[in-house]
């Protein structure tokens, strides 16, 4: 595997799954795989759980780990050519680039959506760059518009969750007071529409997902039906996608605090296990009770990213020549 984005990027899913479950059983059985190889992290972006479960996957895989945060102490970076830099910016992408991809053997590199031109982040031109310019495997720690490390850990969370062969999952927008990337909800559409499971989106009208990420995916604008016999409430606040009205792309078009998830959303529900990707913000997103509740399993699915980070390292390492 040389590039890590998409769901079809890992091929057959039920393998995908089946190889995470064997990892997970002994994370330790690769450790040679990766002995003189160099993972390289790349943040433009805070993270908690990104950061720490890939450089432990790495290790568990033996590896080498060298972490840089772009905005703590590299060289202010020019992104678009043809700009006279004559700014604050010292070094332009296009030499940062292949200068990282000399250091290492991987890179995952994290850049969230900058919401001042749709264009640029639904082509992924960060991420895009990087997979042209570093000469290495890229893998995605959260772009513009996709989240796989999430949403590849979510569905083992499922998987490990689920109480029938074939679960109804409901993805629900809910309230933040500031705008939110669409990476999560996209990836979480895509892997989920991939999967076996029965799946359902519900948010305001205007926040609709962009087709290709969500395409051939039900939407329910009622919550309440929505949540009917879920099994599982995936919470996630995402800005607008501009997909109707690109004027408002990046826009927070509602802040209703009657989506939040609390106990009451929770008993529409087939008792169901309550997920996000974290960090959350309590009692807009969710309730502290349904958060601290038996049925949350938002822990287990962060211990998850470990898994499926450690699983896409695995491959890459494989593909390497
Ligand atoms: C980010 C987002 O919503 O995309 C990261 C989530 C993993 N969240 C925040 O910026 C709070
Ligand atoms: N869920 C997730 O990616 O968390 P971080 O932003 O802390 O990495």
């Amino acid at each position: 595997m040389k590039i890590f984005q998409h769901v079809s990027d890992l091929g057959d899913l039920k393998l995908a799954l089946e190889e995470a479950k064997a990892v997970k059983a002994d994370r330790y059985q690769y450790q040679n795989l990766g002995n003189n190889k160099t993972c390289m992290l790349i943040f433009f972006n805070n993270s908690l759980r990104t950061r720490l479960s890939t450089q432990k996957a790495a290790m568990n895989l033996g590896m080498n780990v060298i972490v840089l945060d772009v905005n703590q102490g590299a060289w202010k970076l020019e992104t678009e050519r043809g700009v006279i830099m004559d700014g604050d910016k010292s070094e332009h992408l296009l030499e940062a680039i292949p200068v990282m991809g000399c250091y290492c053997d991987i890179i995952g590199v994290r850049s969230f959506a900058r919401f001042e031109n749709r264009q640029d982040d639904y082509e992924e031109k960060i991420l895009n760059q990087f997979i042209k310019y570093s000469g290495k495997p890229v893998f995605f720690m959260e772009s513009a518009t996709v989240h796989p490390l999430q949403a590849f850990a979510d569905l083992i969370t499922i998987e490990e969750y689920k109480r029938t062969e074939r679960p109804k999952v409901v993805l629900t927008w809910a309230p933040h007071p500031k705008a939110l990337p669409q990476a999560v909800p996209n990836s979480f559409a895509q892997w989920m529409h991939a999967a076996d499971v029965d799946f359902v989106i519900t948010h305001p009208e205007g926040y609709e997902l962009d087709p290709k990420f969500a395409g051939g995916c039900r939407v329910e604008y009622d919550q309440k039906k929505a949540f009917e016999g879920a099994q599982f409430i995936y919470a996630k606040n995402w800005s607008c996608p501009g997909v109707t009205r690109p004027e408002d792309y990046g826009k927070v078009l509602s802040k209703d605090m009657s989506w939040t998830v609390d106990s009451e959303h929770m008993s529409w529900t087939d008792n169901a296990f309550f997920m996000h990707c974290l960090p959350v913000r309590r009692n807009m997103i969710v309730s502290d009770d349904v958060i601290e509740a038996p049925t949350s399993i938002v822990i287990p699915e962060a211990a998850n990213r470990e898994i499926s980070a450690q699983v896409v390292l695995k491959r890459m390492l494989e593909s390497l020549n």
